[in-house]
């Protein structure tokens, strides 16, 4: 048997289907049908009066409770027969009545459902955009990352090469201050811009060598033709002068014993130098041309110089 509820509510939607009118109201927690007004109503007499009476039952029921429970009972099974007989006398037009709004909430359905989908399809479609847009904005933060790498390396090659240049501009300023600084030896002359000394003795190449190094200096060499021609201008007559020049540890390649770098200035007398007699390495000046002699036999004049730069 149908619950009492389920009943009911049967009862109650035959009525309003039926007339189109249906007042609800609650009394005691229970629903009525309060106004019916066609006479030939199918829920008046029959359905009203046996509501009535499931309703009057139950309210009485509250205090004597199996009797009441029976009552009850008989009389929504009686109830159920008549709503049964109800839907057999529901014309069609109900029937179409009811379909049509059955059909009405399944296109509703669909149409909430092509809806859904429509949303759910540009959502989704938001969500790529988002995404490629993310994807776009790393490869760009990828480049500025890249750029930003080459810009350090740049800026690290050009700090390197400053620092180059201002360490050689220090040891400039450094090797002038030393020059500044240093005391001239005793003796020595200023001829143009370096000062020299044209030593009266006689010595061997070696022993003149070590006699410059003894005041301070270097046995000496020309920085080019001008300053010899200088030189020579200071010199009372004519004689042979050992310059600090030789070719003893390379044959043919003649440098500077005060800079240990290859001779700046070389005039060469004719026949000179002479690289197929190896006992002949230093070099000695006379008369504004220069040769090539044995260091240790030799006995000549010697110019030294304060400095060690040429
Ligand atoms: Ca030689």
């Amino acid at each position: 048997m149908q619950n009492f509820g389920t009943i009911f509510l049967w009862a109650l939607a035959a009525c309003s289907l039926w007339k189109g009118s249906l007042a609800t109201s609650l009394r005691g927690g229970l629903m009525f049908l309060v106004d019916d007004p066609s006479p030939d109503s199918i829920c008046v007499p029959e359905i009203r009066s046996l509501l009535n009476d499931v309703v009057q039952t139950q309210n009485q029921g509250n205090t004597n409770t199996r009797e009441s429970d029976n009552e009850i009972k008989s009389k929504l099974e009686t109830l159920e027969v008549k709503i049964g007989e109800v839907q057999a006398k529901l014309p069609q037009e109900v029937h179409a009545k009811v379909e049509g709004q059955l059909q009405g909430l399944k296109e509703g359905q669909t149409k909430l459902e092509g809806q859904q989908t429509k949303m759910e399809a540009k959502l989704e479609d938001s969500l790529l955009a988002v995404k490629t847009k993310l994807e776009g904005q790393e490869v760009v933060l990828t480049k500025v990352k890249d750029s930003q790498a080459k810009l350090e390396g740049s800026l690290l090659a050009v700090q390197a090469k400053l620092d180059t240049q201002l360490q050689a501009v220090v040891n400039q300023l450094q090797a002038v201050s030393n020059k500044i600084d240093a005391p001239i030896p005793s003796g020595f002359t200023l001829i143009g811009s370096r000062y020299f000394l044209m030593e009266d003795e006689t010595e061997n190449w070696e022993t003149a060598e070590r006699r410059c190094r003894e005041m301070g200096g270097y046995l000496a060499s020309f920085r080019n033709e001008k300053e010899m021609y200088a030189v020579t201008q200071k010199l009372t007559d004519r004689k042979a002068y050992w310059l600090g020049i030789n070719d003893r540890d390379n044959e043919g390649h003649f440098v500077s014993v005060a800079s240990q770098k290859p001779a700046p200035f070389l005039k060469w007398a004719e026949g000179h130098p002479d690289v197929t007699n190896h006992e002949q390495n230093c070099v000695y000046w006379y008369n504004g041309e220069m040769s090539d002699i044995d260091c240790k036999t030799d006995a000549v004049y010697f110019i030294c110089q304060a400095d060690k730069e040429t």
